[in-house]
C-alpha cells in the first residue's frame, strides 16, 4: 500500500508537471483527488483492508500525500492564474493618442421650448406662473367657471372622468379659480401646463398643454386685454405680424375675443395652412363673467379683469412649420433631433 502511495504521488507530480493551462490542473485534480473516483479517494478507501498495526503508518502516509498534492495543484493554479495576468497586462496597450468618444448631448423638447418663451414674456410683463393639479374636481373645471350643468359646451371638452366628480382637467383654468380663491385682487398670474381632451387626429393629442392667464384688479379693460396680448404675440412672431381680434363666445368670459394673426405661410394671401382665410387663429381671451368674479367672492362692480388661453403645442406647430401634431408625441429622435 506504501509503495502504491509513493507511486500514486510521483505519477502525480509527472502530470501536475505536464501541465499547460487551469483545465489541465483541473483534470489532475479530479483524477487524483476526486470526491468519488480520485485515485488517492480511492486507495483511502482501501485502508480497512490493510492489517490493524501497519493503518496508522499509512493512513498518516496517505493524509500526507493528499495534503500535499491539494497544495501544489492550489499553488499551480495560482502560478498559471498570475501568468496569464501578467500576459494580458503586458499585450494590453492604450493608445491615448485615439480622439475621445463624442458623448451625445440631450436638448430640450420643442414643447417645453415653446412654453419657457412664452411663459418668460409674461413673467417679464409682471405675471407669476402659477401651477395646480392635473386630476380637478368637476367644480372647479366646470362649475365654477359658469358652464351650466348639463350643458353642452362640456361635451365639447370631451372629458375623461375620473369618477362621478373627478376628472382629468380640460382646461388649466381651475389654477385660476383656485388663486383667486386664496387671494386678494390684484391677481396677475399665467398657469401652463398639461391638459386632457378625448380627442385624437392630425391637429389633437388626447394630451395637450396649455398656457392661460389672468389679470384682474381695479379699472382692468378690455384695452388693457389688447395691450397686453398684442405685446406678447409681437413678441413670439415678430413685430410686423398683422394682429386681429374676433368676437367669440365662451361660458367663463363676456365679452370674448378669439385672435389671429396673418398667415406667416402665404402672407395673407389664403393658402392650405390657414384654410384659404389669411388669418390663423393663435388665442383664445375675454373679459372674466361677472359671475365668476362672484364665485370667488370678489366684488364684479369693484373689480375687472381679462383672461386669454392658448394652446402650446399649436404655437409650436406654426412657429416650426410642423404639420402633424401626434409628432410631438412620437418620440421619433430625427424629429426631436431638429430643435437642439
Ligand atoms: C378664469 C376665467 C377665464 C381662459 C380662456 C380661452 C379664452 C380659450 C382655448 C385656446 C386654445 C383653449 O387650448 S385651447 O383649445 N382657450 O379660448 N381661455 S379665455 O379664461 C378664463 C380662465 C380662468 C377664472
Amino acid at each position: 500500500m506504501k509503495e502504491m502511495l509513493i507511486r500514486l504521488q510521483q505519477e502525480a507530480d509527472k502530470d501536475l508537471a505536464a501541465c499547460a493551462s487551469e483545465d489541465d490542473i483541473f483534470a489532475v485534480k479530479v483524477r487524483y483527488l476526486g470526491r468519488k473516483e480520485g485515485r488517492i479517494t480511492m486507495l483511502l478507501r482501501e485502508l480497512g483492508k490493510i492489517p490493524q498495526e501497519e493503518r496508522p503508518a499509512v493512513g498518516k502516509l496517505a493524509n500526507e500525500i493528499k495534503e500535499n498534492l491539494e497544495q501544489r495543484v492550489a499553488q499551480a493554479q495560482s502560478t498559471i492564474h498570475e501568468k496569464r495576468k501578467r500576459d494580458y497586462l503586458a499585450q494590453e496597450k492604450t493608445d491615448v493618442t485615439l480622439p475621445g468618444r463624442k458623448a451625445r448631448r440631450g436638448g430640450l423638447h420643442p414643447v417645453t421650448l415653446v412654453l419657457d418663451e412664452v411663459i418668460e414674456i409674461f413673467l417679464t410683463m409682471g405675471f407669476e406662473a402659477v401651477e395646480g393639479p392635473e386630476a380637478e374636481l368637476d367644480w372647479y373645471n366646470f362649475g365654477s367657471l359658469n358652464f351650466p350643468n348639463e350643458h353642452p359646451a362640456r361635451d365639447m371638452h370631451d372629458t375623461f372622468y375620473l369618477g362621478k366628480e373627478m376628472l382629468l382637467r380640460t382646461h388649466t383654468s381651475p389654477v385660476q379659480i383656485r388663486t383667486m380663491e386664496k387671494q386678494a385682487p390684484p391677481v396677475r398670474i399665467v398657469a401652463p401646463g398639461k391638459v386632457y381632451r378625448c380627442d385624437s387626429d392630425i391637429s389633437h393629442t388626447p394630451m395637450f398643454h396649455q398656457l392661460e392667464g389672468l389679470m384682474v384688479e381695479e379699472g382692468i379693460s378690455f384695452s388693457d386685454l389688447k395691450g397686453v396680448l398684442t405685446h406678447f404675440l409681437h413678441r413670439v412672431f415678430g413685430e410686423e405680424t398683422p394682429i386681429r381680434f374676433r368676437p367669440s363666445f365662451f361660458p367663463f368670459t363676456e365679452p370674448s375675443a378669439e385672435v389671429d394673426i396673418r398667415c406667416a405661410v402665404c402672407r395673407g394671401k389664403g393658402c392650405r395652412v390657414c384654410s384659404q382665410s389669411g388669418w390663423l387663429e393663435i388665442l383664445g381671451s375675454g373679459m372674466v363673467h361677472p359671475e365668476v368674479l362672484r364665485i370667488v367672492k370678489y366684488d364684479p362692480e369693484q373689480v375687472s379683469g381679462f383672461a386669454f388661453g392658448m394652446g402650446i403645442e399649436r404655437i409650436a406647430m406654426l412657429k416650426f412649420g410642423i404639420d402633424d401634431i401626434r409628432l410631438f408625441y412620437e418620440n421619433d429622435q430625427r424629429f426631436l433631433e431638429q430643435f437642439q
